[in-house]
């Protein structure tokens, strides 16, 4: 096989052993890679109702068959896990060496299931699989963690790890790796915490199988080449998505004070050129020359790596307009291993019922020494940064009154940053995002603010559809999505990487296909977490953005319309091939070759 490895690592922490397990050219060009393995192997090998933080939960590296190679910005690595935040599938695209290493170890994805006895780190060495006391290391942050293992295993390793958060099951921790980049948004480095692994080490001194090995080369040199001479490339290099915040607070869609506002009285100072301001460096992905990561000195003095949703859930959610005291929040989320957009949306959340009296503590809006106490707090489960810790769903069931309103979240994963009171069709793509609330998947909004903003017609489902899929590509082909979407560079480059990669002739429609067969796959797994609770209303954003107009700003006043977004939703899932309920009909399941998932899914709930 070409491109692939055509190997996955399996490990059991409880029996300390390891396997390989072999895949051929059908699985692959099927599946295609990150996302795609993943949940085929979630699908495969857990039983339905399986508890997110025991050892028979399986945590998931997988890489792409683009992962690794001298290509655009092609060091990402899918983590994914049944998640213990929604209950459903959870994945995040974490950039970090770790993928390279992988791939030149031999390897296309690191399988994990088990729980070790004591923490340990798993140092995987080209054929080697090593268990290593982490003793020493289990408390520690993420920052410290990885700085320790790089004094062992030297500066070119590629190190993935938790901080504390994982270590204590925060149901929104995530995996960190290289001081700033974090992935696995729904509960990844929680369920890593639970099975006791602090770290895992990679080093790979392969090289990773291509089909067309000096064409590749070529394309690859041609490639970087055409980014660099992208008229939006300068400016990309010094804000990257930080440029993001004006742009929305002028479209009045900037998360302000938990959702409350859709406009922020002090965006610019937490905007990019703010940022440019007290910018040091830029950092980024391994294989990339467009390195978004901009990396600032905060209000201690100390190195932090933003990005645009960083700064909005920790800034303007929180009603904080400093951007250098946004800055330690954002690396505390890092080093302590927090996903930054549910920390924002827990803190902001927090701050609301904190002024209606629905908890005792005192945490006040834009009061950074609160926000910065409460993120220890949540790390650590102390006082009510436990019931934080559980996520905004969980919370607000707890604390009562009438929180579940203004909870922001989808399927239990927080809302990434952006405000849709009026913007539709991005209320849709929250609402039907693979994961929960994340915005990776279809970034409608960019589209809606030029074209049709505030409508609720067809065209809207199709966009968001054509961004699942299209998105959805890079989920499963292990590269980053930004050359594509944030520069222009031709798609037609992926077809051609692709060929030279694996031999194989692919076209858009083809990865199309895998990307819709993958989205099904997704969904058939969530269905099957939530048999019978299974309802459409878990495709519906929360009840603030339909009974809570805007106060503030150009578009004071609107809000979302339940009963038209309830008819977007079912347009959607007609062009999806889906019943009324949400759930795919046998004959899509079978389209798009998931035949065996339509029989097995048939058994939890009945297909229509
Ligand atoms: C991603 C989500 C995002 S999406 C951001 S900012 W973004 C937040 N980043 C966090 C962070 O940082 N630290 C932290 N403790 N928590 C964080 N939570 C949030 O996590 C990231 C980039 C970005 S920056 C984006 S959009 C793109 N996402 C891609 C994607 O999803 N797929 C893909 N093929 N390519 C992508 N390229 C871009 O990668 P999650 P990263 Mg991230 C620090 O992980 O779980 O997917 O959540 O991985 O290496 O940091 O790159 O404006
Ligand atoms: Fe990583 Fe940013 Fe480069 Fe993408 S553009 S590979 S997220 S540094």
């Amino acid at each position: 096989m070409f491109g692939w490895n055509g190997y996955f690592l399996c490990v059991n922490l409880s029996k300390k052993k390891s396997a390989v397990k072999a895949y051929d050219a059908a699985f692959a060009a099927k599946f295609m890679g990150g996302r795609g393995f993943a949940a085929k192997i979630l699908w495969d090998t857990l039983t339905a109702g399986t508890d997110p933080l025991s050892p028979e939960n399986k945590l998931i590296f997988a890489a792409g068959p683009l992962t690794g190679f001298a290509l655009p910005n092609s060091g990402k690595l899918v983590v994914a896990s049944k998640s213990p935040l929604t209950g459903g599938y959870g994945d995040g695209n974490i950039g970090t060496y770790a993928a390279v290493h992988m791939r030149k170890a031999g390897y296309d994805a690191l399988v994990i299931e088990g729980k070790a006895e004591n923490p340990v780190i798993l140092h995987v060495k080209d054929k080697t699989v090593e268990f290593i006391d982490a003793k020493d290391y289990w408390g520690l942050n993420s920052f410290e963690a990885e700085a320790k293992l790089r004094k062992i295993y030297g500066r070119a390793a590629g190190i993935v790890s938790i901080g504390q958060g994982g270590e204590n099951l925060v149901k929104f921790a995530c995996v960190v790796s290289q001081e700033g980049r974090a992935g696995g948004r729904p509960g990844m480095g929680a369920v890593m915490g639970s099975k006791n692994l602090k770290a895992v080490v990679f080093e790979g001194s392969g090289v990773i199988p291509a089909a067309y090995p000096e064409k590749l080369k070529e394309q690859g040199v041609e490639s970087f080449r055409e980014i660099l001479g992208k008229s939006n490339y300068a400016f990309w290099k010094r804000q990257g998505t930080l440029s993001t915040t004006e742009w929305t607070n002028q479209n009045s869609v900037l998360p302000t004070r938990n959702y409350r506002e859709g406009v922020f009285s002090e965006a610019e100072k937490i905007g990019g050129f703010a940022a440019e301001e007290i910018k040091v460096a830029n950092r980024g992905c391994p294989n990339c020359n467009m390195t978004c990561g901009n990396v600032v000195k905060d209000s201690e003095g100390k190195p932090s790596e933003l990005d645009y949703e960083n700064v909005a859930m920790l800034g303007s959610n929180i009603g904080l307009g400093d951007l250098a005291q946004v800055s330690v929040l954002n690396r505390m989320a890092d080093e302590l291993g927090l996903d930054a957009i549910s920390l924002g949306s827990a803190l902001g959340f927090a701050m609301e019922a904190s002024e209606k009296h629905l908890i005792s503590e005192k945490v006040s809006w834009g009061d950074f020494v609160d926000a910065k106490k409460l993120t220890e707090d949540i790390a650590l489960r102390r006082g009510i940064g436990d019931v934080l810790a559980e996520g905004v769903r969980v919370a607000a069931a707890k604390i009562g009154g009438d929180s579940a309103g203004w909870a922001m979240h989808v399927k239990g994963l927080e809302i990434s940053a952006y405000d849709c009171r009026t913007v539709p069709g991005m209320a849709l793509a929250y609402g039907t995002s693979p994961i929960g609330a994340h915005h990776k998947d279809a970034f409608v909004l960019g589209w809606e603010v030029q074209h049709d903003r505030e409508g609720y017609g067809e065209e809207k489902a199709a966009k968001v559809i054509e961004h699942q899929h299209t998105r959805g590509i890079f989920e499963c082909l292990g590269v980053c999505r930004f050359p594509l979407v944030n520069i222009g560079l031709d798609r037609n480059w992926y077809l051609k990487y692709l060929h030279a990669a694996t031999g194989m002739e692919f076209s858009w429609d083809a990865l199309d296909l895998v990307a819709e067969r993958v989205f099904n796959l997704v969904r058939a797994f969530w269905i099957r977490e939530y048999k019978g609770n299974w309802t459409k209303e878990r495709d519906v954003p929360p009840a603030r953005w339909f009974t809570e107009p805007l106060t503030e700003g150009a578009f004071k006043g609107a809000k979302l319309d339940r009963a038209k977004y309830d008819a977007m939703l079912q347009d959607y899932y007609v062009k999806r091939g889906w019943d009324e309920r949400g759930v795919p009909r046998k004959q899509t399941l079978e389209r798009v070759g998931l035949g065996e998932v339509a029989a097995q899914l048939d058994r939890h709930i009945k297909l229509s």
